[in-house]
């Protein structure tokens, strides 16, 4: 992967990032091939390699609090060693944590619950897949990447334009309390509360990536202070998160009309995505957001292999160019992206935008019949 021009956005990053690494993730009942894999980072990082590298610095506990229940983040911290102590392994060789029973509101049927004594039964309590496991390095794994984000926003609230955080494993499907879709802690949302907690008063979140962002739809629903912005896979058409992410959901109470989502076919490609891109940008703009939090997920594009939506690299520099030109101090959060061979360049390609799009200014139209790349 070649590094490219010399840039100035900086990338936050984190080793331990590396230290989750799940070689299988059980659907439907099998275990397949891990695809939210360690190498990810790496892929990332030599495609970045000319942009500034900076290090997460270590965050507490109290900014997860932030936009997470507590309980949530003392159980991803503590649930691999229990479920060591539960001698899985010697039972059925399993050492990572897989839920099997899920507390769902058929099952409780309105009647008070327990938590389960047995971690194996607890674990259904905050999972809601069983694709999302907890490893030996899970956890370290989880918080440098929180850290990335969080890093990434205190550079942006001390005055850096842009910054984009390599955070894996990815957010934005980490509700309140709740993990599942390879996302553990959400760090879009944490960074997106990093910039109101720093004195930005409307910070905006626009969800690149080729799933809906329900976790961070959920955490800023009833917000009017966060705005929620996706395109996505419609999940009318079968893909996950499967029961959200439609174009009704608009937020309610305080945050009534702070959520927009533009569900978008199979097979969509770069022209009808951008014009999505451009209408998020539109709706953004008018709001009178000062601060710009990008879940940047890759996996929009045509070789990946989670979804269909068949966006090219001059997509993802376009609707960098896009949302840079919104000329707001932006915080770019990396969530999926798949296809180890393309991802760095795609991520690459979209710093790139946005940087131009940031400098140049191009907050005015999107030129008719631009075609796959937006106007530079
Ligand atoms: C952050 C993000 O992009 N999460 C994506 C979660 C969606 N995963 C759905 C996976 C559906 C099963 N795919 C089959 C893979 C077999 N290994
Ligand atoms: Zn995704």
């Amino acid at each position: 992967m070649s590094a490219g021009p010399v840039s100035s956005m900086p990338v936050v990053w984190s080793p331990d990032t590396r230290r989750h690494d799940p070689k299988h993730e059980v659907w439907v009942g099998v275990p397949t091939p891990g695809t939210e894999v360690s190498a990810r980072v790496d892929a990332i990082l030599d495609a970045v390699a000319g942009h500034p590298l900076v290090e997460a610095q270590p965050h507490g506990a109290e900014a997860l609090h932030r936009v997470h229940d507590p309980e949530l983040v003392a159980f991803l911290a503590s649930v691999h060693d229990r479920w060591l102590a539960g001698e899985y392994v010697e039972l059925v060789g399993q050492d990572r944590v897989v839920p099997y029973f899920f507390p769902t509101p058929a099952m409780s049927a309105g009647l008070p619950l327990r938590d389960a004594p047995a971690v194996h039964a607890l674990v259904g309590r905050f999972a809601y897949d069983t694709m999302t496991t907890v490893g030996p390095g899970t956890w370290p794994a989880v918080a440098a990447a929180a850290d990335c984000a969080l890093t990434a926003a205190a550079l942006v609230a001390a005055g850096t334009p842009a910054a984009y955080a390599l955070a894996r494993p990815p957010g934005h499907h980490a509700t309140p309390a709740g993990y599942g879709g390879s996302c553990y802690l959400n760090n879009a949302a944490l960074a997106a509360q990093a910039l109101r907690d720093a004195g930005r008063d409307r910070v905006a979140v626009v969800d690149l990536d080729a799933h809906h962002g329900n976790g961070t739809q959920a955490i800023f629903w009833e917000r009017g202070d966060v705005l929620y912005g996706s395109l996505h896979v419609d999940p009318g058409t079968g893909w996950f998160p499967h029961v959200l992410g439609y174009a009704d959901e608009t937020g309610s109470g305080g945050g009534s009309g702070a959520t927009r989502n533009l569900p978008l076919a199979p097979g969509t490609g770069d022209d009808a995505w951008l014009d999505a891109v451009s209408a998020l940008r539109d709706w953004v703009s008018d709001a009178g957001c000062d601060a710009l939090v990008v879940s940047l997920g890759v996996d929009a594009a045509a070789a990946d292999p989670e979804s269909p939506l068949e966006v090219t690299e001059d997509g993802y520099r376009g609707a960098g160019l896009l949302l840079g030109g919104l000329g707001l101090p932006s915080v770019l959060v990396q969530e999926g992206g798949y296809h180890l061979p393309s991802l760095g360049s795609l991520v690459a390609a979209n710093l790139d935008g946005h940087e131009q799009g940031q400098v140049s200014g191009t907050s005015g139209e999107r030129s008719a019949g631009s075609g796959p790349s937006a106007p530079a």
